[in-house]
C-alpha cells in the first residue's frame, strides 16, 4: 500500500516513497551542508514517532548536495546566545529525535556522503545501517570549535569505535575516511558508487522482512544492550516468544520445511 503523501510532507526534511513502504529521508537543507537546527531537528522528532504508523517499512535517511550533515547549526546556536538550560533542552531534543530512530522499530539506513560530523556523525550513528562512499569522511570538530557533543555521540560513537577513538576524535579532530572507517565499525559498507544505490537495496531486502521481526531487531536489541546480560537475555525469550510464534512466520518456516525456501549460500 502506497504512503499517503500529505504524511511526507515537510520543510526540512524531503521525503519520498520508493518502492514499496521504502521512505527516504532526505536532509534538504544543501546550502548549509544541511546543518541540524531546531527545525530539523523537531521534524526529525515528528517523522521518525510516526513512521511506523503510517505505513513505513524501512527508511534511507541521506543529505541533499554533497555532503550528508555538517552537525549542529553552529550560526543558529551562535546567533541565539543561548543559555546553558535553553541548550540542555536542544540537546534533549536531539536525543528525542535520534531515539525515535534507534529504538522506534522502522530498519533506517543511512547513506552517506561528504562530510558526516558532530552531529551529522551522531545522527548517522542513530542509524542501523550505515553505507558510506568513496567521498565521505567522518569527525568530530567539537573540540575545535570550543563546544562539546550533544546528540548522544558519547554513547553511540563510542559504542561503535570503542570509548578511547572517540575520545582521540573529539579531542584531536582526527578524520576517518576509507576502508579504515569501515574497519573500525563507522560504517557497515563502503561503496565505490553511490551510497544510496547500495542503501535503497538494502532498505528493499529488509522491507520484504516481517514488521514484527524487524521491530524486534531495530528495537529490542538497542533496549538489551542497555540491561544487565541476566535481564537482556530473560527480555530476548520474552521478544522471541512473541516474534517467533507470529502467525505471518508460519508460511516462511513452511517453506523451509517443504524445501522451497532458498538456502543460505556463501557469497560467489
Ligand atoms: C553551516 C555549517 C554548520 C556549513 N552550521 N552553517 N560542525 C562543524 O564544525 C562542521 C562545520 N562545517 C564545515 O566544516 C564545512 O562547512 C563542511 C566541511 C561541512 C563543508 O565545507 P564547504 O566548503 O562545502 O562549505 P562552507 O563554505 O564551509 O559552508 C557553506 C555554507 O554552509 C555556509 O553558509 P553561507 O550562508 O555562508 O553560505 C556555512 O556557514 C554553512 N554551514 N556547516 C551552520 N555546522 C548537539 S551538539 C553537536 C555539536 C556539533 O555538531 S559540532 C560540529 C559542528
Amino acid at each position: 500500500m502506497a504512503l499517503d503523501k500529505k504524511d511526507l510532507e515537510y520543510e526540512n526534511l524531503a521525503i519520498r516513497e520508493h518502492g514499496d513502504g521504502v521512505a527516504v529521508v532526505t536532509l534538504n537543507r544543501p546550502t548549509k551542508r544541511n546543518a541540524l537546527d531546531a527545525a530539523t531537528i523537531e521534524e526529525l522528532v515528528t517523522f521518525f514517532s510516526s513512521a511506523r504508523q503510517i505505513g513505513v517499512k524501512a527508511v534511507v535517511l541521506a543529505g541533499e548536495g554533497e555532503h550528508f550533515c555538517a552537525g549542529l547549526d553552529l550560526v543558529e546556536h551562535w546567533k541565539a546566545d543561548r543559555s546553558p538550560e535553553d541548550f540542555m533542552h536542544v540537546c534533549l531534543r536531539w536525543h528525542e529525535a535520534f531515539n525515535k530512530m534507534e529504538y522506534g522499530g522502522v530498519p533506517i539506513i543511512a547513506a552517506l556522503k561528504g562530510a558526516v560530523v558532530g552531529g551529522g556523525l551522531e545522527l548517522a550513528s542513530a542509524a542501523h545501517v550505515r553505507v558510506m562512499d568513496q567521498t565521505t569522511y567522518f569527525a568530530l570538530p567539537e573540540g575545535q570549535r570550543g563546544i562539546f557533543t550533544g546528540g548522544s555521540a558519547t554513547i553511540r560513537v563510542s559504542d561503535m569505535i570503542g570509548k578511547y577513538r572517540m575520545i582521540d576524535m573529539i579531542l584531536t579532530g582526527r578524520v576517518y575516511q576509507g576502508q579504515e572507517a569501515v574497519d573500525l565499525g563507522l560504517a557497515q559498507y563502503i561503496t565505490e558508487g553511490s551510497s544510496m544505490d547500495k542503501a535503497l537495496e538494502l532498505a528493499e531486502k529488509v522491507a520484504a522482512n516481517l514488521p514484527l521481526t524487524n521491530f524486534a531487531i531495530c528495537s529490542a536489541i538497542s533496549h538489551m544492550q542497555n540491561m544487565s546480560g541476566l535481564d537482556a537475555a530473560y527480555a530476548e525469550s520474552f521478544v522471541a516468544g512473541i516474534v517467533n510464534t507470529q502467525p505471518a512466520a508460519r508460511a516462511r518456516l513452511e517453506a523451509f520445511a517443504d524445501k522451497s525456501a532458498a538456502r543460505i549460500r556463501p557469497n560467489s
